[in-house]
This record gives structure tokens, C-alpha cells and sequence, in this order.
């Protein structure tokens, strides 16, 4: 593994007892570079390896729709792991305190983790570095050029961030290795019981789990040969029309670490699809998402009005005080209650499936915008909502998606007008003009 992949978050002292890899965004066993260095390190020392998975009931709004496709996940993780001779445990509670804790009863020698830009993942890191006293590793297993190497700062837009990940892709964008058999077992007791973890499991039930998707490593990567197979090569003619199925929908498989990006950027690269499509998937799957990565990375603020640039702070502070043609509140959208019919309609296609068509995104964050009191009520509306019912909310994208469509964050100013200011709009109008708005509605309708 390329040695940057990984950072020291703590020295501690070396012990002798085995390696272990608390996974938390990285939830798969395959292409997996935080797995792939503990087991370097346990293979180096001798020693056995081990992965715990540490579970929390209240992580940032998430529902069973959400717990069920990442426990259904991990139960699959548990099996493949043990094929491989490495032991899985699940501990239940706050991993600040409950990492530690199974460090220190199992004498672990060595304690790897898989990398977050997220406050969350960030304060239960410096919790573990306060209550162990071990060598502590963080690796970056989810960005392909791992994010602190990718640019030392926060970026403007795409554009600066584009030539610095193209310079050091080759670099990073190579073929994994295979995990091996691991030659020194270790028996951490019970197996888990994942009907009665998800019997007992406290969390909201209000929002159900989805069927149309399959969770786990294996069902991403059959989804991602289809795509690759069947959709790729059109990838950049339908992946605008939300009347149609043109995106990959790997994003629930991407956000609970189910399939590594770089396996998806391997495995399009060599699939000799149209060079336009090829392209406009690597941007987005590549620049894009690691540019919200960096995002977050460098601004620990990034779901609040602040963490939008000046010209757009500025300007929305202009607009606050313009009349709003319509105004609705978080209940009134919640059920999709608006006027607008195609609104109404991506709304609905998120709380029903959990995935809204991704130009959809923009505009449904753009008509919060317009139809609330404030950017900053806008902002915190479109973020709960994302984040309930979308099945890869709580992420990066979800954060830096938000501020883009309210707060032009990547983007640059454009003409003024009443509320956006200088922030980008979108309309109705536009939307029609580039797809059947009533056939999108009438499939939404079909939903139920
Ligand atoms: P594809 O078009 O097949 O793209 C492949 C992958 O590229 C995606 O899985 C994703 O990882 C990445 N990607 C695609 N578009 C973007 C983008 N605009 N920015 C960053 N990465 C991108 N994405 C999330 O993963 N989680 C969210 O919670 C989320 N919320 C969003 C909210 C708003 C308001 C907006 C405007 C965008 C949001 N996005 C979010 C980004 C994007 O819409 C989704 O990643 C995409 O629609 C997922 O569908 P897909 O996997 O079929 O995408
Ligand atoms: N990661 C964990 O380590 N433990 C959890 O209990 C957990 C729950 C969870 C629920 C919904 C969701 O979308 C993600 C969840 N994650 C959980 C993963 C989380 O995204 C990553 O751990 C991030 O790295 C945290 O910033």
C-alpha cells in the first residue's frame, strides 16, 4: 500500500497482542485499504487480526431504513471475514468509549481505522486517542487519492481541485491486492445475533427499508458489473433525465463503504465505454465526491451558513428581506405539500425509494431556498430531510449538495434576482425543457 494512504493518530507504546481495524465508513472486506494495512502490520508482527464494527442508535438522524441496508451489510462482512481466518466483533454503544474498552481487555497491540471528514468520526477518534495508550493508525480507504494528499487546503471549485487529483491519480489508481488467509486465528467469542440486534435495535421505524436495492459487498458489486455493462456507455446522454434510469445508483453502496470508489473508477476505466460517458462518470464519482471530502475536511463547518463563500453570504444577506411568493414550512414539505407538482414528485420518489434522480437533487434544495424564510432555515430543512430519508444521506455529498444548490459553494456568482441573489436558480420552466416533466410525475405517481 502506498504509505500516505495512512496517518499516525497517535504514537502510543507498542504491545505485542494482536492488530485491529475498527471499521466505521469502510464496511466492506474487499478493496479495502484500511484492512488491507492492519493486516500488513498483524502479518509483520505475527500477531492475529481482528475487525470491530462499534454500533451507535443515534447516528445523525438515520432511521431502520438506513441501519437495515448497513446491519445487512455487515452481517455479510462477519461471514466473509471469518472465510478469511480474521475475527469480527460488534460492540454496541459510543465508540469513544467502547473502542477503547475492547482494546484494553483483549490487550490489542495495534489500532486501525478507516478515514471520515465528518465531525462525528472525528470526535470519537480524538476520544479513542485520549483512552489508549497504543500506535493508532487512520487510512484513507474511502477517496482514491487520499484526502489530506489530494490538496492541503480547502478548494475553490471542481476546477482547481480537477488538476491536482489528475496529477496524482496514477499514482493512487491501481489494482488492490487480495487479502490473504490470515495465518494466526483468534477466537473473540460469541457470533453476533443480527435478528436480535435488529429486534432490539433503538431507532426510528417511521421511516421503512426499501426493497428495489440489495445491501451489501456482494450485491455492489453485481450492480456495479450491470451498470457497467448495460448503462455506462450512455451514461452521459440519460444521466440527467430523471424520467429515466440512467445513473448508476451505487451511491447507497459508496456511502456505507459496501464498494470501494476505486474499484468503481477501475472497473469503468477498463470498460472501453464511450470516452464522453467514461468521463463524465469519473468526474463525478472522482472529482466531485472527493472535492466534498476536501470540503469537509477543511471546514469543520460545513452544514452552516457560514461555511458558504463571501460573494454568497453577502448576497443572500441582500435578499433576506425579499417578499416570497410562496412559503412552506418543514411539515408542509415533509409531505410534499407544495404547488409545484414536480417538487412534490422528487419529494415523494425520497421518502417512497430513498434515492432521489440526482439533477433533482439541485432543484429540490434550490425550491427550500425559495420557498422558506432563510437561507440558513433552508439549509437545516434540506439537510433533515436528506438526511431521514435518503439511504446515502449523512455523507459528504449530502453536506457540500446542500451548499452548493443554497449556498454556492464549488460555484461562482451569477445574474441577481429576488432571494437567490446571485446564487444559481433553477426553475420549473428549465426542467421542461429538458425532460418530460409529466412522464417523471406519472412514474412518480405509480409509486403508491
Ligand atoms: P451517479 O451519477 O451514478 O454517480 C456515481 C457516483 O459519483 C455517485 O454514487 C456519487 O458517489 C458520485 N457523485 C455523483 N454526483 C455527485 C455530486 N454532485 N457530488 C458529489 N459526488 C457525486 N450524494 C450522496 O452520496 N449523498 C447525499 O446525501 C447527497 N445529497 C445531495 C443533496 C443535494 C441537494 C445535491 C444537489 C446532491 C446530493 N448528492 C448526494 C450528490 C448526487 O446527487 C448523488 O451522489 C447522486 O445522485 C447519487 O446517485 P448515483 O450513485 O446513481 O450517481
Ligand atoms: N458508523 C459507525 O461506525 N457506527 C454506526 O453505528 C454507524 C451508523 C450509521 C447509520 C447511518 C449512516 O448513514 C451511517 C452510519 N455509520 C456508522 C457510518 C458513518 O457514515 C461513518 O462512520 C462515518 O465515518 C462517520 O462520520
Amino acid at each position: 500500500m502506498n504509505p500516505d494512504r495512512a496517518r499516525v493518530l497517535k504514537e502510543g507504546r507498542g504491545k505485542t497482542g494482536p492488530v485491529v481495524y475498527w471499521m466505521s465508513r469502510d464496511q466492506r472486506v474487499e478493496d479495502n485499504w484500511a484492512l488491507i494495512f492492519a493486516q500488513e502490520l498483524a502479518l509483520k508482527r505475527r500477531s492475529p487480526l481482528g475487525v470491530v464494527f462499534s454500533l451507535t442508535e443515534d447516528f445523525l438522524g438515520a432511521a431502520i431504513r438506513q441501519y437495515g441496508f448497513m446491519l445487512r451489510g455487515l452481517v455479510e462482512v462477519e461471514k466473509v471475514l471469518s472465510k478469511k481466518g480474521i475475527a469480527f466483533a460488534l460492540l454496541r454503544g459510543d465508540p469513544g468509549e467502547v473502542v477503547p474498552r475492547f482494546a484494553d481487555e483483549n490487550v490489542v497491540g495495534v489500532l486501525v481505522t478507516d478515514f471520515s471528514p465528518l465531525r462525528t468520526k472525528r470526535s470519537w477518534n480524538e476520544m479513542v486517542c485520549q483512552r489508549v495508550d497504543l500506535p493508532f493508525y487512520e487510512v484513507d480507504a474511502h477517496n482514491v487519492v487520499p484526502c489530506w494528499r489530494a490538496s492541503p487546503k480547502q478548494e475553490y471549485a471542481a476546477r482547481t481541485f480537477r488538476p491536482k487529483i489528475r496529477r496524482l491519480l496514477p499514482e493512487y489508481c491501481k489494482d488492490f491486492p487480495s487479502l490473504k488467509v490470515h495465518p494466526h486465528p483468534w477466537d473473540t467469542g460469541d457470533e453476533v445475533d443480527w435478528n436480535r440486534l435488529r429486534r432490539e435495535l433503538r431507532v426510528d421505524r417511521s421511516v421503512p427499508e426499501v426493497d428495489w436495492i440489495k445491501p451489501g459487498e456482494g450485491a455492489a458489486r453485481r450492480a456495479l458489473d450491470r451498470f457497467v455493462k448495460e448503462k455506462l456507455f450512455i451514461y452521459d446522454r440519460d444521466r440527467n433525465d430523471p424520467s429515466l434510469d440512467g445513473q448508476s445508483n451505487l451511491s447507497p453502496y459508496i456511502h456505507f463503504g459496501q464498494i470501494s470508489a476505486q474499484r468503481v473508477a477501475l472497473e469503468a476505466a477498463r470498460s472501453r465505454a464511450d470516452q464522453k460517458s467514461e468521463a463524465a462518470f469519473l468526474e463525478e464519482l472522482v472529482v466531485r465526491r472527493e472535492l466534498s471530502d476536501n470540503f469537509c475536511f477543511y471546514n469543520p463547518g460545513y452544514d452552516s451558513f457560514g461555511a458558504f463563500p463571501d460573494w454568497a453570504r453577502k448576497t443572500l444577506n441582500i435578499h433576506r428581506a425579499d417578499p416570497r411568493e410562496y412559503l412552506y414550512d418543514l411539515k408542509e414539505l415533509e409531505r410534499a405539500e407544495t404547488h409545484d407538482d414536480l417538487w412534490n414528485a422528487v419529494q415523494k420518489e425520497m421518502v417512497i425509494r430513498g434515492k432521489m434522480h440526482g439533477y433533482m437533487r439541485m432543484y429540490w434544495a434550490k425550491k427550500i431556498l425559495e420557498w422558506t424564510r432563510s437561507p440558513e432555515e433552508a439549509q437545516k430543512i434540506a439537510i433533515y430531510l436528506n438526511d431521514r430519508y435518503e439511504l446515502d444521506g449523512r455523507d459528504p455529498n449530502g453536506y457540500v449538495g446542500v451548499a452548493w444548490s443554497i449556498g454556492g459553494v464549488h460555484d461562482r456568482a451569477w445574474k441577481e434576482r429576488e432571494i437567490f441573489g446571485k446564487v444559481r436558480y433553477m426553475s420549473y420552466q428549465g426542467a421542461k425543457s429538458k425532460f418530460s416533466v409529466e412522464s417523471y410525475v406519472e412514474r412518480v405517481a405509480s409509486l403508491g
